[in-house]
């Protein structure tokens, strides 16, 4: 996670090259809630991706309308078996209900969960805060962008889960 003191945009990628890239599929789901700060993570991610080599024909959007539904999309396109990673995006704000902690949970457990399944990578793109500011310094503001994040990860554990 995007924090004052730990980054992993620079998750070292190296041994994945351009030619491998080329083999991959990535499912990139976000979430429309907070579409501002969201919109602003899956630049980020597609960004890193296409800077990386992969282009736009293996990088599959879909949209979905809150963090909650994220884990509904991961799990169907689980099924589907057609991609090498599924990077989840979302934000969750804390407001004046106790909405927060129960969709953060839901999503955390729900999207560990099928992580756990090992069949899949399964990244966790989604930004928990306690108010706006956070998020947008986490959304390409002073401490990064998590997209970025996201998509290193997700190179990693691609390259993890071909050569092991
Ligand atoms: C309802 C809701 C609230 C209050 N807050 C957020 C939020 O901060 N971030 C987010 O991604 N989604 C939020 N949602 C929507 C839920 O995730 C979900 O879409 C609805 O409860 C419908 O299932």
């Amino acid at each position: 996670m995007s924090s004052k003191d730990k980054n992993l945009s620079d998750v070292s990628t190296d041994g994945i090259s351009e030619k491998k890239l080329r083999k991959y599929r990535i499912a990139l789901i976000k979430s429309n809630w907070n579409d501002d700060i969201t919109g602003a993570l899956e630049r980020g991610c597609r960004d890193y991706l296409t800077q990386y080599g992969a282009n736009e024909k293996q990088i599959k959007s879909f949209h979905v309308p809150g963090s909650f539904e994220l884990v509904y999309a991961a799990a169907h396109l689980l099924e589907e078996k057609s991609f090498d990673a599924i990077i989840c995006i979302g934000c969750i704000i804390k407001g004046d209900t106790p909405h927060f902690d129960y969709i953060s949970q839901a999503v955390s457990i729900g999207l560990a969960q099928l992580n756990a399944k090992g069949q899949t990578p399964i990244i966790f793109g989604i930004l928990t805060t306690d108010d706006k500011q956070q998020a947008l310094d986490r959304a390409g503001g002073k401490y990064g962008n998590k997209g970025v994040e996201a998509a290193a990860t997700a190179l990693q554990m691609i390259q993890f889960a071909h050569n092991s």
